[in-house]
């Protein structure tokens, strides 16, 4: 590993003795990513805020997923298929790529680390294909967060394979009561409180009063999640992601959920890019490449200092 890129990033223990890495930018933003689920766990702004949610009692134990930060969900996204809800990657033991192939884009992100995630025979059990995913986690100058997939089919058999897809991302917010969600409006969605029953959302902002569990179809690239306490607007950037997901599992589920808080539905909401209404189906040597980017304006929708729609009608 050269010393340059060291000076980014380095491997150490995290919870349960499990591997992390830890990326800094000069600038005071970090991240930490567990090997275990090729998992962010910790976004954090050049003031050492915490931007993503992670339950306090999350459990770092294979095979249970890490509650909260971003996991990836490949390649099933929830009961899209015969396989375990989300797919197996989010609970699988990723490797440090030090070889990665060319980086699809120029990029003058110094602070990042690349993984990669291969089929043992176990998978190949329940889901017979080979491939190669590679993800690069980064920080941008400005403190944003990128993720990138590259997904590989290198099967030797000639079939294609399908699968859907999320960065199943927990935003941190003050208060879900407050917080609202710009970029979604009038668009249909599926209703999974409603046996996957189509919708159209309404004209206005989505807000929070009670469980909500819809994945919205073809939406636009980016989103904003309007946190009016903080006075803090989370923008996410999506590309190869048509679709995305908006949960938060409110009082009833929090309780039923044995690695959640019963109150920490208060404090998280999970907006998550994904491609899972149309599968991405890649034949043997076609690659798939799916990028999140996150970042911060500091702003809230009533401060009127800046309106979140400015924000998605801006470059
Ligand atoms: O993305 C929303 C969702 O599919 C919800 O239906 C809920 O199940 C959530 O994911 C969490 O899933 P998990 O398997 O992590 O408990």
């Amino acid at each position: 590993m050269s010393s340059e890129k060291s000076r980014y990033y380095e491997v150490c223990k995290g919870f349960n003795g499990l591997d992390k890495v830890l990326l800094r930018d000069p600038r005071g933003s970090s991240a930490e990513v567990y090997l275990y689920g090729g998992h962010v766990t910790s976004w954090k702004n050049d003031h050492g805020e915490e931007l993503l949610f992670l339950s306090s009692k999350a459990t770092f134990k294979p095979p249970k997923a890490i509650r909260g930060g971003i996991p990836i969900c490949f390649p099933q996204f929830s009961c899209h298929g015969n396989l375990d809800r989300h797919g197996f990657a989010r609970n699988r033991f990723w490797a440090i790529d030090d070889h990665p192939p060319p980086f699809p884009t120029n990029t003058s992100n110094k602070a990042f680390v690349d993984l990669i995630l291969k089929p043992s025979e176990e998978e190949m059990k329940i889901w017979p294909h080979s491939f190669e995913f590679r993800l690069r986690v980064a920080l941008g100058p400005g403190g944003d967060l990128m993720l990138t997939s590259r997904i590989r089919n290198t099967n030797t058999d000639g079939k294609p394979f399908s699968f859907t897809f999320a960065y199943h991302t927990y935003f941190s917010v003050s208060d879900i009561c407050e917080v609202r969600v710009e970029g979604l409006e009038t668009l249909d969605y599926l209703d999974n409180l409603q046996k996957k029953k189509r919708f159209t959302e309404q004209g206005d902002a989505l807000t929070f009063e009670s469980e909500v569990d819809k994945m919205y179809l073809s939406t636009p690239t980016k989103i904003a999640i309007i946190d009016h306490e903080k006075k803090r607007t989370y923008v996410l950037r999506k590309d190869g992601l048509p679709d995305a997901v908006v949960w938060n599992p409110w009082d009833k589920k929090a309780k039923a959920m044995a690695d959640f808080g019963d109150n920490e539905y208060k404090h998280m909401v999970c907006v998550e890019a994904a491609a899972i209404e149309k599968p991405i189906t890649l034949k043997p040597g076609e690659e798939w490449k799916g990028r999140l980017e996150l970042s911060i304006v500091p702003s809230s929708y009533c401060s009127g200092q800046l309106d979140p729609r400015r924000v998605l009608q801006c470059s």
